[in-house]
């Protein structure tokens, strides 16, 4: 007899539960951002009915209340490769590739998320995953050291790579196995109050980029933020300063807009907590270390190739403006400026090819001829009556604004320049796989709902 396996989704889901229980325990004020984003939401929708039918139509309204993504840096090939395979179990696969090294961050990355409508649908948890690039570290005696202590630990539980191994050993788990590998995958992002390394070791990693540090001096790739979605995220911004929680200036990404494009984030900044660090004979000196923090995003548009490369272009007539994200000032109002010839309609948006759309019947009225289902182009559909078209909701994230989050949680003034040196085809032989496109991931979902369609 088969064994019952349960579902990517359930693990996911039971996992993305854990982890925020877990992160809210250990960083209280992630609770009061929750409730904040929820009371928020709850006030959108009511305030909002379009909105509310869109979000339902969507099979949104479910996943808006779990949904959250949570960052992690490891800092080896074998570390990333595993994570591969412990995320795979869930149901989630890499997803785009972004070099940070560009804004100064020594680092590389990709996001681990489900692919599929359903499954996006049915929780669409996310974890952006950067992976340290000592090669970028000048120092070569610090940079032995650091591959030195990264090569003697190991971040995974012997029960959890037990359990990766029998999934792809026997194509799924039972619940039981399911419970013990999210109990057992959790150890691996847990926070660790107490270091690997001296207080003396550990300000010289510090020294070379605080990155450095937080990546090699602990036993694990503790999760250094869990971030919940608003629908408004000006509302967001403007409660978290009312409760004096000690926000970023400004909101990374677009402005706002009465169609949302993209993605947009504000966050809190990181806490300076406790460490201890041991000596040579085993003492333990007290010092601190900052890496965890609080983030809020609004998501909206997934956009083509040719909206993305609009997008890029307004975003670097802003950074081009004289003091662009330097101060809030009037940041919102250049913001918009830079972004006046972006379309901001749907039905602009669609015609003009910039962003991806979930065709669906309206039911209402006429109804396509056998000869119209098959010649109509999705525009006439959507002109005759025949079809809806929602926005496809943007489900990755943004190398300037990770650049931003990253920037204002290494302690503000450290401003570092790496040369460009993108090297996506080094980032998938560490990851052992390719990363997928996430436009042809979108491409695909606007293709099967127009494919329905058709059929309907
Ligand atoms: C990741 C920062 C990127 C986002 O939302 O863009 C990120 C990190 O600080 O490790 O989470
Ligand atoms: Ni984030």
């Amino acid at each position: 007899m088969t064994p019952a396996f349960v579902s990517p989704d359930r693990i996911r889901s039971l996992f993305a539960r854990a982890m925020s229980d877990m992160y809210r325990a250990e960083v209280p004020l992630y609770g009061t951002l929750i409730e904040l984003v929820a009371r928020i939401n709850a006030d959108t929708l009511r305030a909002d009915p379009a909105l509310a039918a869109q979000v339902e139509r969507n099979g949104e309204r479910e996943r808006l209340d779990l949904e959250r993504h949570g960052a992690i840096r490891v800092g080896s090939a074998a570390e990333l490769s595993m994570l591969r395979r412990l995320f795979a179990v869930m149901g989630m696969f890499p997803v785009g590739y972004y070099d940070l090294s560009v804004a100064g961050v020594p680092v590389h990355s990709t996001a681990f998320r489900p692919l599929d409508g359903a499954s996006l649908a049915a929780n669409p948890f996310r974890v952006f995953t950067s992976l340290l690039r000592l090669e970028l570290i000048g120092d070569a005696a610090l940079r032995q050291q650091a591959a030195a202590i990264l090569a003697g630990r190991d971040i995974f539980t012997a029960g959890a790579r037990e359990l990766i191994a029998k999934t792809e050993r026997d194509g799924g788990l039972d619940e039981a196995d399911a419970q013990r590998f999210v109990a057992e995958a959790l150890e691996t992002f847990r926070w660790h109050g107490d270091a690997t390394v001296s207080l003396h070791d550990y300000h010289a990693l510090h020294r070379a980029h605080r990155l450095v540090a937080d990546v090699v001096c602990f036993r694990g790739p503790h999760i250094n933020h869990l971030t919940p979605r608003t629908l408004d995220i000006d509302a967001a911004q403007a409660e978290m300063q009312r409760r004096g929680i000690d926000a970023k200036a400004v909101i990374e990404g677009p402005p706002r807009r009465a169609v949302p494009v993209l993605l947009r984030q504000t966050s809190f900044k990181a806490l300076e907590e406790t460490v201890s660090f041991p000596d040579a004979e085993g003492r333990l000196a007290p010092g601190t270390h900052t890496a965890r923090f609080g983030e809020i995003e609004q998501r909206g548009l997934a956009l083509t190739p040719k909206g993305r490369a609009l997008y890029d272009a307004c975003l670097a007539k802003v950074r081009n403006m004289q003091g662009a994200g330097s101060t809030p000032g009037d940041y919102q109002e250049r913001l918009a400026a830079a972004f006046a010839d972006f379309p901001d309609t749907l039905d602009e948006l669609r015609r003009q090819g910039l962003g991806y759309f979930r065709y669906r019947p309206t039911g209402a009225g006429a109804k396509p001829s056998a000869d119209e289902r098959e010649t109509l182009s999705p525009e006439e559909w959507v002109a005759r009556g025949y079809a809806s078209a929602d926005p496809i909701v943007y489900e990755d994230f943004l190398p300037v604004s990770a650049a931003g989050i990253f920037q204002s949680n290494l302690g503000g003034t450290e401003q570092r320049a790496y040369a460009a040196n993108e090297n996506q085809a080094e980032f998938e032989a560490a990851l052992g796989a390719k990363v997928d496109d996430p436009f042809a991931l979108y491409a695909r979902l606007q293709e099967e709902s127009l494919a329905a369609l058709r059929k309907a």
